[in-house]
């Protein structure tokens, strides 16, 4: 499981970090005619202010927000019609990391893909709109290089910084599963293909 030249680790109790696993190279194909059917789009919170970053789903259930709040929908709101199949390869790489951290039992059925340029970020925040909190979340990071900013329990907290590239995955759940995190871009590296854009995908089971 441990890969000391690809830096492979536990970086933070239940944050599993696994370097290059994948790359945009493979990915291209299954996110672009992704975002053909179903656009990314700044999606409005309750108080209707946009968010930062737009976004868009695959899978049997795509994460929502709205004036209504958020919510997993089975249907994209902009189209009315089901949101895309997960592709094989996605739902392949989620039970395979999981089962690499001791997840045996995940079942990746719902996947958000985040879509950042150079500056754009996401707030602290939990994940906490999943039914079972017992599975973990994987995200894969492709394209432009980002910081992850790990806070802990509190938002106030002093984040970790980590430094994500093009391919890596990260991993968490049990006591990591509630932690506050965010995401910036401002220190951004180009990739050579995709430059100053990135996509996170991450892959949950609800
Ligand atoms: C959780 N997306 O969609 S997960 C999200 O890059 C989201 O777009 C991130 O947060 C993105 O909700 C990828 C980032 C992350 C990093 C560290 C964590 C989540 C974490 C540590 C503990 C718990
Ligand atoms: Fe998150």
């Amino acid at each position: 499981m441990s890969d000391l030249f690809n830096q492979d680790c536990e970086i933070s109790p239940d944050i599993y970090l696994y370097r290059q696993k994948v790359s945009w190279a493979l990915w291209a194909d299954d996110i672009k005619r992704l975002i053909k059917v179903a656009p990314l789009r700044f999606m409005r919170t309750a108080g209707g202010k946009r968010l930062n970053i737009s976004m868009t789903n695959c899978g049997d259930v795509g994460w929502t927000s709205s004036e209504q709040g958020y919510r997993y929908l089975s249907r994209d709101p902009a189209s009315g019609k089901p949101w895309p199949k997960l592709p094989p390869s996605f739902a392949q790489l989620g039970t395979q990391i999981a089962a690499l951290t001791g997840f045996e039992h995940f079942q990746p059925n719902a996947c958000l893909v985040n879509h950042y340029q150079a500056g754009q970020k996401l707030n602290a925040h939990q994940d906490k709109n999943e039914p079972d909190l017992s599975q973990p979340v994987v995200s894969v990071s492709l394209g432009m290089s980002a910081t992850f900013l790990i806070y802990g329990d509190e938002r106030g907290n002093k984040a970790q910084k980590i430094i994500l590239n093009d391919g890596d995955v990260m991993i968490w759940g049990r006591s990591a599963r509630l932690m506050y995190h965010g995401v910036e871009t401002k220190n951004t590296q180009p990739h050579p293909e995709l430059g100053f854009h990135r996509f996170n995908v991450t892959l949950r089971q609800v």
